[in-house]
């Protein structure tokens, strides 16, 4: 109640009401995200509070500046189970970079002030901040203190490292590059591009790393991973040097790690000393920013190709599987899209199914145009997280892609975009399943689909009820005009995407084997139950 007294004394600050304190903290993470700046989410005590719980978690994982603020009971009713009481900085402990408690007012402004500073310096993230309320209605006259934060200084990067790096890079015979999302948060694009155009390595960008190169781009490969394109693994598989550039080895990423890249000698680079060789053994570390040491990487490397490396991994690459029986494939889905939005857009993704195939189909043109939850893997992200991208990148399209199962964890939102004006396009693949897990369920659980069919609602009569346009598309003929009306339209608008209820995402590598064991193609019915 203080801080909502006050916040109209403030204009400058815009203020969004949404509709749930989770939707809270996915718009901050995805304003920052695509800013570079903090996303900042306030929610009251207990319940709102913990609202905010999956949001922090989300950007935590993938390294995004959030601050929340939470209000608190007053100072004397602490641990009396008083009403709305919880303690959130126990709760968020594990989930934040920081959080404290502010007992007095005349901490107040330093807390705020290093809250951003810790959610910004080095590796990004949350931080929150837990304000009771006899302290907000406190006022105080603020005294300059004696600085306490030491201005964050950046990790010697040694000139030793970068030297035994190149000559790596100069004596190997299959080196690829790897880039994840270190490379997008520290603006590391043109390094990467004239790294990798120096030595000719291969690029391969993660799930968090995608956009960090063109996907034209010659040199670019494509996904890793439990998804990622056969040729990709097979590449991994088969290099004798990684250079891998802000990114963690993710288990997604790896597959078993016992199997993983085992000819390669892995050179990794990442501002937080605590990755490396945390997921995989590595021959060299270097600990810094990715943008600088990638820099001083291209002037230390000695120039050379990799064409007939290269020639070879393309020569793995195959057709996708085509597991897709009607017309109106995710293919056809992804490209309508792209073609609607062409290079102006962003693209923000939910998880499952429509993830994978958007990452993998998408033709990335611009830097960070892909924002997704990769390390949580948040379900209900994509609505609000877009709607924080949009804030920041008012001028440009900001299409939301959903399955049927996301959509419906945050899709109460549509009240927020249309109060405040926040014209989000949403997309929803609806295949009727919670498609992710129906697909495992097919591979690995005899198609016992236990629990993964999922009822949606009318989403045309429900954006009707929102005052919103939207379609419903089911046949690939109709993509051409629905998403042409649906770029031109100005507020928010929704487009449902009819697919086949059983198409699946390959290829796949089944939990726990290694990136050389993928599943390429439909299994026969009943495999390994
Ligand atoms: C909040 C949350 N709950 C559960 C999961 C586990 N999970 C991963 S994918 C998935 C199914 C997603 O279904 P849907 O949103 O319809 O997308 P599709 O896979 O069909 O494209 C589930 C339940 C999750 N990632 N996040």
């Amino acid at each position: 109640m203080p801080f909502y007294h006050a916040l109209p004394d403030v204009p400058e600050i815009r203020h969004i009401l949404v509709r749930h304190e989770q939707a809270a903290a996915h718009a901050a993470d995805g304003y920052a995200r695509a800013s570079g700046r903090i996303g900042v989410c306030v929610a009251t005590s207990g319940p709102g509070a913990t609202n905010l719980v999956t949001g922090l978690a989300t950007a935590q994982m993938d390294s995004s500046p959030v601050v929340a603020i939470t209000g608190q009971v007053p100072r004397a009713m602490l641990g009396r189970d008083a009403f709305q009481e919880t303690d959130v900085v126990g709760i968020t402990l594990p989930i934040t970079k920081h959080s404290c408690l502010v007992a007095d007012v005349a901490e107040l402004a330093d807390r705020v002030r290093e809250a951003i500073a810790i959610a910004r310096e080095g590796r990004p993230g949350p931080v929150l901040i837990d304000v009771p309320k006899d302290v907000q209605n406190q006022k105080t006259e603020y005294q300059e203190p004696e600085p306490r934060l030491t201005p964050g200084a950046s990790p010697g990067i040694t000139e030793e490292g970068v030297l035994a790096a190149a000559r790596l890079i100069a004596a190997a015979e299959r080196p690829l590059l790897m880039v994840g999302h270190g490379a997008i948060l520290s603006g590391a694009y043109d390094a990467v591009r004239q790294l990798a155009e120096k030595t000719g390595m291969p690029v391969i960008t993660t799930l968090l790393g995608i956009s960090a190169l063109p996907a034209s781009h010659p040199l670019h490969l494509g996904m890793p991973g439990m998804h990622g394109e056969v040729h990709v693994n097979r590449a991994i598989q088969r290099a004798d040097v990684i250079v891998g550039i802000g990114l963690r080895f993710d288990d997604r990423v790896t597959g078993n790690t016992k199997g993983f890249a085992p000819r390669a000698k892995i050179v990794h680079v990442d501002l937080d000393a605590s990755e490396i060789g945390k997921n995989v053994p590595v021959a060299l570390a270097i600990v810094g920013d990715a943008r600088s040491v990638t820099e001083r990487l291209v002037e230390a490397v000695t120039p050379r190709g990799c064409e007939a490396w290269l020639a070879e991994i393309k020569g793995w690459a195959r057709p996708p599987a085509d597991s897709y029986r009607g017309d109106l494939s995710p293919e056809a889905i992804v490209a309508g899209i792209h073609a609607a939005a062409r290079d102006r857009c962003t693209i923000v993704t939910d998880v499952g199914q429509h993830q994978m195939w958007v990452a993998k189909l998408y033709p990335y043109g611009r830097p960070n145009t892909h924002i997704t939850s990769g390390g949580l893997g948040t379900m209900g992200f994509a609505v609000p997280a877009a709607m924080g991208v949009k804030l920041a990148r008012p001028r440009e399209d900001v299409w939301a892609i959903s399955g049927d199962g996301g959509f419906q964890m945050n899709m109460q939102e549509i009240a927020t975009m249309v109060q405040e004006r926040i014209p989000v396009k949403l997309a929803v693949f609806n295949n009727g399943y919670l498609g992710m897990v129906r697909q495992w369920q097919q591979f690995f659980h005899g198609r016992r689909y236990s629990a993964t069919p999922i009822w949606s609602p009318d989403y045309v009569k429900l954006a009707a009820a929102y005052g919103i346009p939207a379609w419903r598309v089911a046949r690939a003929s109709d993509l051409e005009p629905v998403l042409a009306g649906a770029s031109v339209a100005e507020g928010p608008v929704l487009v449902e995407f009819v697919i086949e209820q059983e198409a699946n995402v390959f290829p796949m590598i089944p939990p726990g084997a290694t990136l050389s064991e993928p599943i390429e193609a439909e299994p026969a019915a009943g495999v390994k139950e």
